[in-house]
C-alpha cells in the first residue's frame, strides 16, 4: 500500500511540474503582444512633396508633424537650395531632376528661400 501512495504521489508531483513549465512557457511568450501593439501605436511617418518649378516652391506652405520626410523634387533645368532663413535646414544646390530629403526633426514655422534665387520664398511649419 506504501508503494501505491508513493506512485501516486510522484504521479502528482509531475503533474504539478509539467503544469508549472506550461505556465512559464506561457507567461514568457506573452510579453509579445503588448510591444508589437506599442509600436503599431506609434503614428507612422508621413513623406511630404514639394515640386520645384518654374521657379516657384509648390506647394507654397506646406504643415508636417515632428518626424516627418518632406521631399523637394527639382524640376527646372538649372539648381535650386531649400534654405530655412533662421537655423533649420538647408539642402544646398539640388541639381536638375534630383530631390532632397530633409526629416523635421525641429518644430516651428520655417520661412525658407532658394539662395541662387532669392524671391523665391516659401514656408515649412512643423508641429
Ligand atoms: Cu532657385
Amino acid at each position: 500500500m506504501r508503494r501505491v501512495a508513493l506512485m501516486a504521489t510522484i504521479a502528482v508531483a509531475t503533474i504539478a511540474l509539467i503544469a508549472t513549465i506550461a505556465l512559464a512557457t506561457i507567461a514568457l511568450k506573452a510579453p509579445a503582444g503588448p510591444t508589437l501593439e506599442a509600436s503599431a501605436g506609434r503614428p507612422k511617418p508621413t513623406t511630404h512633396h514639394i515640386t520645384i518649378e518654374a521657379v516657384r516652391f509648390q506647394p507654397q506652405s506646406i504643415t508636417v508633424k515632428v518626424g516627418d520626410v518632406v521631399v523637394w523634387a527639382n524640376k527646372d533645368p538649372f539648381p535650386h537650395t531649400a534654405t530655412s532663413k533662421a537655423a533649420g535646414f538647408d539642402s544646398h544646390p539640388i541639381a536638375p531632376d534630383a530631390s532632397w530629403k530633409y526629416t523635421a526633426t525641429k518644430r516651428g514655422e520655417f520661412s525658407y528661400v532658394c539662395t541662387l534665387h532669392p524671391t523665391m520664398t516659401a514656408t515649412l511649419t512643423v508641429e
